[in-house]
């Protein structure tokens, strides 16, 4: 153990290992949320993570579970392999919106269609991270990236692609939420809805999707501040924050 003094609740799960996310991006706060989730439910030694192709692809040197590496956007198709051998087991696919929805967007609609009992996370941060910022299927008109310098033109580049609206036409999901966690209240409840797509598992009840509008203040030229606000401003007006099915309801 390092004698790293934590700003905040340290948990086993996460390990010590440095953050290679830049200041501010949404992924390590995500990360540490699900971490804490899997100490308080008391399921590291079951849950195994799928971990996408992009920024998050070292989620495995953060977070101390079992994880497999996906090919890029085939994280719902391993997840579906991993739980139907091990329905015991806790697995959770973490992806990002060029993996989750450009190369995977198969995967994706047919994981879901089929209704299987795993927990995808969605990090939505409206452009392709990893690789230095290009234009993402979830980046907004007019948003500037390195393909799109001149800001997304629908009639070149289509329309940004909501990935609750889509799956919510399917008749199979269980659970589908978009948040944020752009402020402390909104990762709050972000934390609670984390914690009920995997208790909806444990309780096999079926495929759960949460997606988590994200900033990517580095490859949107911001500072974490502006970026935050940029999204309550201009990323939720596209993809407004809410439940949009909860079987539980039902
Ligand atoms: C088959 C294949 N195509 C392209 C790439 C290059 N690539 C790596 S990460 C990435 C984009 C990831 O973006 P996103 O899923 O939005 O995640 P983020 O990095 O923003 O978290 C791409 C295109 C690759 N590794 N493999």
């Amino acid at each position: 153990m390092s004698d790293k003094k934590y700003l905040y609740k340290k948990t086993a799960v996460l390990t010590d290992k440095s953050s290679h996310y830049c200041p501010g991006c949404s992924h390590g706060l995500v990360h540490k949320m699900l971490a804490e989730i899997i100490e308080e439910f008391g399921i590291q030694k079951k849950t195994i993570f799928v971990a996408p192709v992009g920024c998050a692809v070292l989620l495995y040197d953060y977070i101390d579970c079992d994880t497999l590496e996906a090919a890029h956007g085939r994280a719902p198709a391993s997840a579906t392999g991993i739980k139907r051998s091990n329905p015991d087991n806790v697995v959770i696919a973490y992806q990002g919106d060029g993996d989750l929805l450009a190369i995977g967007m198969a995967e994706t609609i047919h994981a879901a269609n089929r209704g299987e009992n795993i927990t995808v996370i969605f990090i939505n941060n409206a452009i392709y991270g990893m690789t230095g910022g290009q234009m993402a299927p979830t980046t907004l008109v007019g948003q500037k990236t390195l393909t799109t310098p001149l800001g997304r033109n629908p009639s070149n580049e289509g329309y940004p692609i909501g990935a609750c609206e889509l799956l919510n036409t399917l008749t199979a999901p269980y659970f589908i939420e978009r948040c944020k966690v752009n402020s402390s209240k909104t990762a709050i409840y972000t934390k609670k809805v984390l914690k009920k797509a995997i208790t909806n598992q444990m309780n096999n009840k079926g495929y759960s999707f949460v997606e988590i509008l994200s900033n990517c203040n580095t490859n949107w030229g911001m500072t974490p501040l502006d970026a935050n606000k940029w999204i309550d401003e201009n990323v939720e007006k596209i993809f407004p924050v809410k439940n949009f099915r909860d079987g539980d309801a039902k």
